[in-house]
Parts: structure tokens; C-alpha cells; sequence
């Protein structure tokens, strides 16, 4: 029997793609295994609540939730699952993003999003959050998010330089 995937990358539409495919790739880099899943909370409720329902039960570890304007699928999801849900605002064309945050990170005391800035940092962010909670039971994981930073700090220079 094949392990099944820790991380499920969820979002609300394939325009969120773009975005949450930042927290794919770096799953990826950490040779993390996730699922991606189209999963909208106005669009298709159901589908929703059969996913957060059964996640815990699918195998997944942590889930990261991306969605934009009236961003529902982080809230909901964690309402219907013990597991940790990272939630990222997804950018909109009509408020940039900020509709999204506020969405998602002004949840009620009780059920917890551990929401991420607006677009492709907040992307990135979640898959390193995720990675870390993984990390604490699993060494290789560790060792590979240890390796991860290290080779980002090494990549900085210390002396700038200028344009070209
Ligand atoms: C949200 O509505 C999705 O998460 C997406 O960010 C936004 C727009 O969706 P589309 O109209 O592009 O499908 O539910």
C-alpha cells in the first residue's frame, strides 16, 4: 500500500491556480507529497464538506486552503476538520487581495486558520508552515526544510551590488 499524501493543496477555482501552485512547487522543492483539488465552498458545497470531513481519515496531516473575494473554503474547512488549515488569500481584481485576508484571517475564537499574506508569499509561506508541522514527526522532512533555509541564507550576498 502506497502512503498517502500528507499535504492537500485546496482552492476555489482553477483561477487560483496561478497562486496556490507557488505552494505546489514548494511541496515539490521539499519532495513533499500533496494533492490539488478544486474544491469551492459556494460552488460546490458538497464536495466540500465530504473532503473536510474525510481528510483526517484520508491520511492528510495539514491542509492549505486558497481562495479569493469572499473567501469561505479556509473557514469552513477547519470548522469541519481537527486538521491544521493554512489559508491563503488569493489576489482579486476587485479589492487586490485585501477582501480575501479579511475573509479569511478574522475567523471566530475557536476555529483557527493560520492565515498568510495575500498571493504567492503567502503561498510559499503556507507549504513552509505545513513542512514544519510535518517535520516535527517525520526526520527526513526535517532535514530536507534544515537544507531548504540553509540554502536561502547562503544565497544572499553580503555586499550589494549594483543593477545591471
Ligand atoms: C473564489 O472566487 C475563488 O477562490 C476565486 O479566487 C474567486 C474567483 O473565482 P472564479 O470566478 O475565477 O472561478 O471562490
Amino acid at each position: 500500500m502506497t502512503t498517502p499524501n500528507p499535504v492537500a493543496v485546496i482552492m476555489g477555482s482553477q483561477s487560483d491556480w496561478p497562486t496556490m501552485k507557488f505552494a505546489a512547487d514548494t511541496l515539490d522543492a521539499l519532495d513533499i507529497g500533496y494533492d490539488a483539488l478544486i474544491i469551492s465552498a459556494h460552488r460546490t458545497p458538497d464536495r466540500m464538506a465530504e473532503f473536510a470531513r474525510g481528510a483526517r481519515d484520508k491520511g492528510y496531516k495539514t491542509i492549505i486552503a486558497g481562495a479569493g473575494g469572499a473567501a469561505h473554503l479556509p473557514g469552513m474547512t477547519a470548522s469541519m476538520t481537527p486538521l491544521p488549515v493554512f489559508g491563503v488569500p488569493v489576489r482579486s481584481k476587485a479589492l487586490s487581495g485585501q477582501d480575501s485576508l479579511l475573509s479569511i484571517v478574522q475567523m471566530p475564537a475557536g476555529i483557527p486558520v493560520g492565515t498568510l499574506a495575500i498571493g504567492e508569499a503567502g503561498a510559499v509561506n503556507a507549504a513552509l508552515l505545513a513542512a514544519a508541522v510535518l517535520a516535527l514527526s517525520d526526520e527526513g522532512i526535517a532535514a530536507r526544510l534544515d537544507e531548504w533555509r540553509t540554502s536561502r541564507s547562503n544565497s544572499v550576498a553580503l555586499e550589494p551590488k549594483d543593477e545591471a
